[in-house]
């Protein structure tokens, strides 16, 4: 695999949620077959509106490393709400109702699996992140769509 000259799929037109994974495996396809490195930092709250894309992605065999940004929430829904919540004299104190993605928190890494994706995680501590992806990187140059659930600070 050569390297990737670091192309970005940018937004969708609309920013709509659920354009995350489909992008990044339309992405791989065209990839493909020049044997290039392609991966997706996804929003777990954009996950959430399109997860059946990860079983195009094992049904297709894209090989796409994708890495989840799990902040356990639609974040920026949570700064919206805070930022409107101050303005109007709201307080901020209910900003995570509707807008946080935890109690349950989602387990990625087994709905990557229930559709036939390797998943491996979830990684939380930092010094995990390195060998995990490594692992993950062989697996994809191997052919496979691999996604790696790593939590994170919300921003
Ligand atoms: C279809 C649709 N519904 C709602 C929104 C409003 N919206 C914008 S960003 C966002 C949450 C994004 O969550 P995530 O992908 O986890 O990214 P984060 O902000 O947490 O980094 C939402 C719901 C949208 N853009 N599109
Ligand atoms: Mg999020």
């Amino acid at each position: 695999m050569e390297a990737s000259p670091g192309i970005s799929t940018t937004a969708s037109g609309g920013a709509g949620q659920g354009y995350g994974m489909g992008a990044a495996i339309g992405a791989a396809l065209a990839h493909r077959e020049h044997g290039r490195l392609v991966v997706n930092v996804q929003g777990d709250g954009d996950l959430m509106y399109t997860p059946s894309a990860i079983w195009s992605a094992v049904h297709h065999k894209i090989p796409l490393l994708t890495i989840m940004h799990n902040n356990k929430g639609y974040h920026q829904e949570v700064m919206h709400v805070q930022r409107i919540g101050n303005w109007r004299n709201r307080g901020v104190d209910r900003a995570e109702i509707g807008t946080k993605i935890h109690n349950p928190d989602v387990d990625f890494v087994t709905l990557a699996k229930s559709m036939g994706m390797a998943g491996i995680g979830p990684i939380s501590d930092p010094a995990a992140l390195g060998p995990a992806l490594k692992r993950a990187v062989a697996m994809v140059k191997a052919g496979e769509p691999v996604l790696v659930d790593v939590h994170t600070q919300p921003r």
